[in-house]
Order: C-alpha cells, then sequence, then structure tokens
C-alpha cells in the first residue's frame, strides 16, 4: 500500500476529508496517521446535503432547528479541522428551490449568512473558509449560492478568511471560466478550486479531460497573477488551494486520479511556458494575432518530456501512471474486495473509515454511482 502513494505524494501532499463519510473517533490520530505517510489532511468538507432533514435546505431552511443543527454540523467540522491539522474548511451547500414561491429568497440568504458568520467566528486565525457556488443541481429553480457573485459577496460580508472556490463543472455552457478567475485573483478572494471537466453538466470527468485548453487558460491567469506587481495577488495567487472534485462511475479511481493529477500539471507547466514578455509587448503594440499566438504556442509545446525530468529530479518515476501500474496495488486491493468493504461500511454505519480501510479510495464528494445508490437506499430506508 505504501509504495504507490509514496510516489503519488510528491504532486499531492494533501488528502481532503468529508464529514461524515470520513468519520473517525479519534482525529488527532488521524492526522497523526497521515503525518506518518507523509500526507497530511487537506480541506475538510462538511455534508449538509445528505440528512433527510436537509431536504429543503440546510443554513437556509427556513425551519430554526435544521439551521442549528446545520451550524452544529459546520461548528463540528472546525473543531474537526483543528484536530487533524486542517487549514482549510470548505463548503458546498445543496440549498435551492424547485419552484417559484417555495421560499423566501431574500430572507435565505440573511439566515445563510447568519449561519456563516456564527461559523467563521470559531476559525483558527490561520484557517481559511472556501465558498464554493453551483448555479442548478439538486436544486432546479434557484440555488442559494447560485454563482461565483454571491459567494464573492459572501467571502467579502464575512471576513478575509472567507474566500470564494471555484468547481470549474459548475457554470452554464460557455461561461469564461479563466475570466471568473482572473477577476477573483485580483481581488484578492480566490481561495480555492475543485478541478473536473464536463461536456454537458456538472459531469464531474477527469479534469482535462474534455477541454485542456480551458484549463491551460486558468493557469494562464493563475501564473500571470504570480507575476503581479501587487505582493498581495502574488502571494493569494501561490496559495490556492487546489483539489480534485471528480465521480468516476466506469473507471478506476485511482488511476483516473493520476491522470487527473498529470493533466492538471501538464497544463501547468505550458501556461508557465508562456512568453510573459511577448504577450506584453503584443498587447503594447495592440497586435491582436501576436498576443494570442504568444499565448497558444505555449499550450502547443509537448512539456512531457520537461515533467519528466522534473520528476526524476525529485526521485519520483518519470511516468506515474506507469510506476502505479506496475506497483501491483490495484490487483491487491481487487483482491481484497476493498469496494464492497466501503460500501457494506458505509451502509452500517456510514464511515468508510470505521471499516479499518485507507481514506483515499472513496475520495471525490460524490464519489461514485455507488455512493448516490448508498444515500438512496438510506433515504428509503428513513
Ligand atoms: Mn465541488
Amino acid at each position: 500500500m505504501r509504495r504507490p502513494f509514496t510516489n503519488i505524494r510528491g504532486a499531492c501532499p494533501a488528502v481532503a476529508i468529508h464529514i461524515p463519510w470520513d468519520a473517525t473517533e479519534n482525529y488527532g490520530e488521524l492526522g497523526a496517521y497521515a503525518a506518518s505517510k507523509g500526507i497530511r489532511i487537506g480541506a475538510v468538507n462538511p455534508n449538509l446535503f445528505q440528512d433527510e432533514a436537509y431536504r429543503l435546505g440546510s443554513v437556509a431552511n427556513n425551519k430554526e432547528g435544521v439551521r442549528r443543527k446545520a451550524t452544529g454540523h459546520l461548528l463540528e467540522c472546525v473543531d474537526i479541522a483543528k484536530a487533524v491539522g486542517s487549514d482549510a474548511l470548505s463548503l458546498w451547500f445543496a440549498d435551492g428551490t424547485n419552484y417559484p414561491g417555495q421560499a423566501p429568497i431574500r430572507q435565505r440568504a440573511n439566515w445563510m449568512q447568519a449561519c456563516l458568520e456564527e461559523v467563521y467566528a470559531k476559525l483558527a486565525p490561520d484557517m481559511r473558509m472556501l465558498i464554493e457556488y453551483k448555479f442548478y443541481e439538486p436544486a432546479f429553480y434557484h440555488t442559494d449560492l447560485a454563482d461565483w457573485g454571491m459567494a464573492f459577496n459572501l467571502a467579502n460580508k464575512l471576513g478575509p478568511q472567507a474566500e470564494v472556490l471555484v468547481d470549474t463543472g459548475h457554470h452554464a455552457q460557455g461561461a469564461n471560466i479563466e475570466h471568473i478567475v482572473a477577476y477573483l485573483l485580483n481581488e484578492k478572494k480566490l481561495g480555492g478550486f475543485h478541478f473536473n471537466s464536463r461536456k454537458y453538466g456538472d459531469d464531474d470527468l477527469i479534469v482535462g479531460a474534455m477541454n485542456p485548453y480551458e484549463l491551460f487558460l486558468i493557469f494562464y491567469q493563475i501564473v500571470d497573477a504570480m507575476r503581479d506587481g501587487d505582493t498581495v495577488v502574488r502571494q493569494k495567487a501561490a496559495n490556492i488551494a487546489y483539489m480534485i472534485d471528480q465521480s468516476h462511475n466506469i473507471e478506476e479511481k485511482i488511476p483516473a486520479m493520476i491522470r487527473s493529477v498529470l493533466n492538471v500539471q501538464t497544463q501547468f507547466a505550458k501556461a508557465l511556458l508562456i512568453n510573459s514578455q511577448e504577450v506584453r509587448l503584443a498587447q503594447e503594440r495592440q497586435d491582436v494575432l501576436g498576443a494570442e499566438h504568444a499565448v497558444r504556442s505555449a499550450f502547443e509545446q509537448d512539456v512531457t518530456p520537461l515533467l519528466e525530468a522534473f520528476r526524476e529530479e525529485r526521485g519520483l518515476p518519470a511516468d506515474p501512471m506507469k510506476a502505479f501500474y506496475d506497483s501491483g496495488y490495484l490487483n491487491r486491493i481487487r483482491g481484497r474486495g476493498i469496494i464492497i468493504a466501503i460500501a457494506k461500511a458505509m451502509t452500517n454505519s456510514g464511515s468508510p473509515a470505521k471499516a479499518g480501510r485507507p481514506l483515499f479510495v472513496l475520495r471525490s464528494r460524490k464519489d461514485s454511482l455507488l455512493q448516490k445508490i448508498i444515500r438512496l437506499r438510506g433515504r428509503s430506508a428513513r
């Protein structure tokens, strides 16, 4: 088990946890265990959508008791983050409505803000609150945090430790995500990413699988901000929390994650190759095609040999995917029926961690069809 992850952690130093899916009795021990494996616990993700009580909303629910329950869970997650040594509370709300008139939209915004103010006050000084938005699904009429502007406004109201999280799958078709990224960077409010790619809705496919150029252009904006004249913009750009939020239904999960990381690395490397001087000069002489060429030509470079050399210099396998398959790990976990074991543990206790299995297999939030089925089963049981 140790060998492949010794390799992967060359690029991915942290594992996000999702509560209650990763719930365990002793969080200090969990943090120490992660450290003993050379990784740390990244963002803590509360779950405010699985419990039947949240069917009509969590922190924006019109029932005060439900809002209390949701706030209590968020506060519990702040404590968990402190115990495991995490510096990020990552928030996504399924809150919204399906029909006009179903609930008071303005009042819900105020309820949500009041709950988050209470949670914000309990953050450790070095902790940040990442606020994610999504324009529809599971709600189909209105979502309480529908776009970056709403998340940005809420983060501004809460304070400097609150920042916006951009999930690349949470926009309407045709939205210019790299523009949103640039805007938030300029406002010093871009906290993190949930990477994934999509063709239609929030498909949660392997990042870069559908539109690698979009991913490259996102990194172009980040790399450009890293060279900004403003120190704070540079610091913020260097301190972005990069996360993967995907759902692997038909493909092997760990290779899919490795592929995702490699795709991110590739587009980041290409963005670093953009000749910023050439771009700037073209912009100054208002040479539209010259500027476009300076950006695009970096995308057309093959960075594979560069990345292989970069990894080898650090004592990492040049080809992480090959190293993973060669390790035999996939066959070993297949042999012990880990997926079935986790499914069983989740059905019984809602917590894969309690089964004493590794935490990284069911990684992303809506990890698989399997989890959706388990959730639906849980609902019908209640
Ligand atoms: Mn997400």
